[in-house]
């Protein structure tokens, strides 16, 4: 490609979706999303993308509000009018420390251009191979066990190869079992979120190591990796990281330190596809298998997730379910649908998923736009 890249208009839009159900995790719960959009253009190609932060700053400092104010004002004013030779390598305001989510945005929205400007899926610039990827189902916590198992059922019957249960203290070792005892063989997991303390809960973790569990995920503190190799070296079931990742160079202190086995990624949470793509290589390198997480995305986001899952590290089935457990209606056409546990990749340019511009613009309640 001998042209460059030169973007000359971004429009950022604020798009409030609400959850079928409330999403709850040991620090708290999520309703109604309200999501961030991205949309690069170059020479009447789009590039977009989907900033991960959540509404409240529970699972990272980074919030809808912190997002949009570094978006707004650091970060896009900056990257218009500057001419690149790839649509990958996008960073404007180098110096800006932290907000890997806000950054990520530009820098996935960038990936998804060049995908386009060359006329290849997300998937082939990413060096991906399969043509779909294994998926799971992230539940969240529940008011009773009877709920959790009848969901576990269902999601059971649909085919999810995956099936992560979010516990907190006091909604774990028991409620665990209880989902073990009526399903002896099922691929489960757990999620704390940071819930839990070496110090204190070291003999409920260890009643957990004796349920077959695939991995229990980020147990301990976000800025924690030596508890978290403290404890891997006390219980056979895989730690796996997922807040306490934010750079491949979190990734490499942890693979150093034996702070776990897998690492959960989520393209959002580390700054963007080059950082995920840096971080599966030094896991594959190191025998760590790796898994593409979530953020209760849109189908903007959700398209991201799969075309990364596509590289052959990631061998655990990702956090990547049906637009319509999530949705009543999703913002991208077609909607994800999986069979058999099994996520089809779409093979169109770029993403492969069409924004419904549309019902977009009907939904948003803000936009900034940039012009250089
Ligand atoms: O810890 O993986 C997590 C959602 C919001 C914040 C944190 C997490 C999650 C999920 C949802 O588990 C995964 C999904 O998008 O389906
Ligand atoms: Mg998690």
């Amino acid at each position: 490609m001998s042209e460059g890249v030169r973007i000359t208009r971004a429009v950022l839009r604020e798009v409030p979706l609400r959850l079928k159900e409330f999403f709850e995790i040991s620090s708290g719960g999520t309703q109604a999303r309200r999501v961030l959009l991205l949309t690069l253009e170059a020479d009447g190609v789009e590039g977009w993308s989907e900033c991960v932060a959540g509404e409240t700053p529970g699972y990272s400092y980074e919030t809808t509000q912190t997002a949009w104010h570094v978006l707004t004002r650091w970060l896009l004013p900056e990257l218009t009018g500057s001419e690149l030779e790839d649509g990958r390598d996008l960073c404007p305001a180098p110096w800006l420390r932290g907000h890997p989510m806000a950054r990520a945005a530009i820098e996935m929205a960038g990936w998804d251009l060049e995908a386009k400007r060359r006329g290849i899926p997300l998937r082939k610039l990413l060096g991906g191979q399969a043509e779909a990827v294994p998926v799971g189902v992230s539940i969240g916590l529940q008011k009773t066990d009877a709920e959790l198992l009848r969901r576990v059922d269902g999601y059971m019957a649909e085919g999810y190869r995956k099936i992560k249960l979010k516990i907190k203290p006091g909604r774990d070792v028991e409620m665990m079992r209880a989902v073990r005892d009526r399903f002896p063989d099922a691929p489960v997991m757990a999620d704390a979120n940071s819930a839990y303390s070496l110090a204190r809960d070291l003999p409920r973790l260890r009643e957990m190591d004796g349920l077959g569990l695939m991995m229990i995920e980020q147990p301990l503190h976000h800025e924690d990796l030596l508890d978290h190799a403290a404890l891997q070296r006390e219980i056979d079931t895989p730690v796996c990281l997922d807040e306490s990742i934010r750079s491949p160079g979190d990734a490499r202190l942890a693979l150093h330190l034996r702070a776990g086995r897998i690492v959960n990624i989520k393209p959002g949470r580390v700054g963007g596809l080059h950082a995920s793509v840096a971080i599966h290589d030094a896991c594959r390198a190191a025998g760590w298998p790796v898994w593409c997480g979530g953020m209760l995305e849109s189908g903007i986001g959700r398209a991201h997730n799969v075309a990364l899952a596509t590289l052959a590290g990631f061998t655990v089935p990702g956090d990547i379910s049906n637009s319509s457990r999530y949705w009543e209606e999703d913002i991208v056409r077609p909607e994800f649908e999986m069979a058999d546990g099994m996520m089809p990749v779409p093979d169109g340019p770029g993403i492969g998923v069409e924004p419904r511009i549309g019902r977009i613009e009907e939904l948003t309640t803000r936009m900034e736009v940039f012009e250089g």
